[in-house]
């Protein structure tokens, strides 16, 4: 598998989605933990709200763009567009979720705004396969396309980003490495409803740290989602511990493996302890069918790389480029 063939699948119904993942990568993807850390004075959006620990707020132009871009949701907190957040979380276990909203530049017309959130990094290993998975929610924006009659539509991009170094703020830095990206269009979303999305990829050659943005995506007119919002939560990056044959997936093979080999042996090792035992045994078992989606929760979008769905992905990141370059290119005139 390059990392060109991801596969996708949607669980149309959250709780439908199996709980498999054993380790997330991504630091805070509940966004459950407001403040960074108890030594440091909270970052605050316009709105005087706390972002989560871990994650940084990227504007595009914050001079520019009195409106606040971005906001966390919380309990206490009534912006969003629906006006009914409180306690919203995709799992309901929680308290918070993060927004991406989508808003007009009424400084530099006519174009949107770009926001996007971005994790700190963490620690990758190049070759390794891991297990994307974000929960969204649109509220409030069209399902339209972003050109009429095309196969462009409008929502926001995640990227799983690979870089060689770590920067002192905890983010990425150095060369980029190649990215994984996962372009959720609003098209495919039901308004109002928590959907998880997941994909798989491999960590590209030299990208020891790795972080998550997501970013508002197609906005450039004649869009029309110059209103609404998205959130997304349980954002996560997973790899797999108990794929003992190292086959992309955990199954009955890699159960035989650790069945002849338990004892004094690293053969069926999960937690990198240097035995077979006990320990390993669970770690398979909660990652059991991970790495092959069930078919019962498989609705689209492709479980082989098309041309088509590559070619969108890529068309994709070129637009949010083209989208980038054309504010750029206005502002200066
Ligand atoms: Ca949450
Ligand atoms: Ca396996
Ligand atoms: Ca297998
Ligand atoms: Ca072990």
């Amino acid at each position: 598998m390059n990392r060109f063939t991801w596969t996708i699948a949607v669980a149309a119904a959250l709780g439908m989605a199996p709980t498999l993942f054993a380790q997330n990568l991504v630091p805070n993807g509940d966004f459950e933990e407001i403040q960074r850390d108890e030594t440091e004075a909270p970052v605050l959006d316009a709105y005087g709200y706390e972002a989560p620990s871990g994650w940084f707020r990227s504007i595009t132009d914050p001079g520019a763009h009195p409106t606040p871009l971005t906001e966390l949701i919380n309990p206490t907190n009534m912006n969003n567009v629906a006006g009914d957040n409180a306690g919203d979380d995709s799992d309901g276990a929680g308290v918070s979720s993060l927004a991406l909203n989508f808003v007009e530049d009424a400084s530099n017309p006519p174009f949107g705004v770009g926001a996007d959130w971005r994790s700190e990094a963490f620690e990758t290993v190049p070759g390794e396969t891991l297990f994307f998975s974000i929960d969204v929610k649109f509220l409030g924006v069209s399902q339209e396309p972003y050109i009429p009659d095309s196969d462009i539509y409008e929502g926001i991009l995640a990227q799983v980003r690979s870089f060689d170094q770590l920067a002192p703020d905890g983010g990425t830095a150095g060369s980029f490495k190649g990215e994984h990206n996962v372009t959720l269009q609003s098209r495919n979303f039901t308004p109002g409803q928590w959907t998880t999305v997941t994909s798989s990829f491999v960590v590209p050659a030299d990208g020891f740290f790795t972080d998550v943005r997501v970013s508002t995506n197609l906005f450039i007119p004649p869009s029309p989602l110059f209103a609404g919002q998205v959130l997304f939560d349980k954002l996560t990056i997973n790899r797999l511990t108990a794929d003992f044959d190292n086959d992309d997936d955990v199954d009955g093979d890699d159960l035989t493996i650790w069945t002849g080999n338990v004892g004094p042996t690293a053969a069926a090792d999960a937690n990198a302890d240097g035995l077979t035992d006990g320990a390993d045994f669970l770690a398979w078992q909660r990652e059991f069918g991970l790495g092959v989606v069930p078919s019962a929760f498989t609705v689209a979008v492709s479980a082989v790389p098309e041309p088509g769905s590559i070619a969108l992905a890529t068309i994709g990141g070129a637009m949010l480029w083209m989208s980038r370059a054309l504010r750029r290119f206005a502002r200066q005139q």
